[in-house]
């Protein structure tokens, strides 16, 4: 049985993975209405995935025998005034989720919670590969600064992700 303390926790760790899913789809909606369809393809299969965490985190607590509670999602921005500007933000976003990851393992430790520490440990290899994949993303737009045929090869690039 999950202890309210948990409980209280991965459902604010539910909510916190639906805002990255928001977020992302709010980024794929921007780069398709500004016909990058490379940028907004990999940014929808992010969505994906975060949907899926979300879903990871709220299986666990019925596996658990607590009590999965929704609340409202954040809205995301928009716009963004560059792809550099939105994968920079992507980037952030995923280290504070790191943080969060890292938090939420902290006190599985520290509350001798063996089950979500075990649990936890798909996540902290998660965001290990989530923060890999972005940084060299956040590298090359840097490099690319301006220039549109490099943008739009790593556009390109970047719609062969699969959804
Ligand atoms: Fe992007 O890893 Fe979940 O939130």
């Amino acid at each position: 049985m999950i202890n309210k303390a948990t409980e209280k926790s991965i459902n604010e760790q539910i909510n916190a993975e639906l805002f990255s899913f928001y977020l992302y789809l709010a980024m794929s909606t921007h780069f398709q209405h500004a016909n990058f369809g490379g940028f907004a393809r990999w940014m929808r299969a992010q969505a994906q995935e975060e949907m899926s965490h979300a879903m990871k985190f709220i299986d666990y607590v019925h596996d658990r025998g607590g009590a999965v509670a929704l609340a409202a999602i954040e809205q995301p921005k928009g716009e963004w005034p560059s792809a550099q500007a939105a994968f920079e933000a992507a980037y952030a976003h995923e280290k504070s989720i790191t943080k969060r990851i890292n938090t939420l393992m902290d006190k599985a430790v520290a509350a001798k919670d063996h089950a979500t520490a075990n649990f936890l440990q798909w996540f902290v290899k998660e965001q290990v590969e989530e923060e890999a994949a972005l940084d060299p993303i956040v590298a090359r737009l840097q490099a690319i600064g301006d220039h549109p045929g490099a943008l739009y090869y790593l556009d390109h690039e970047l719609g062969k992700r699969g959804a």
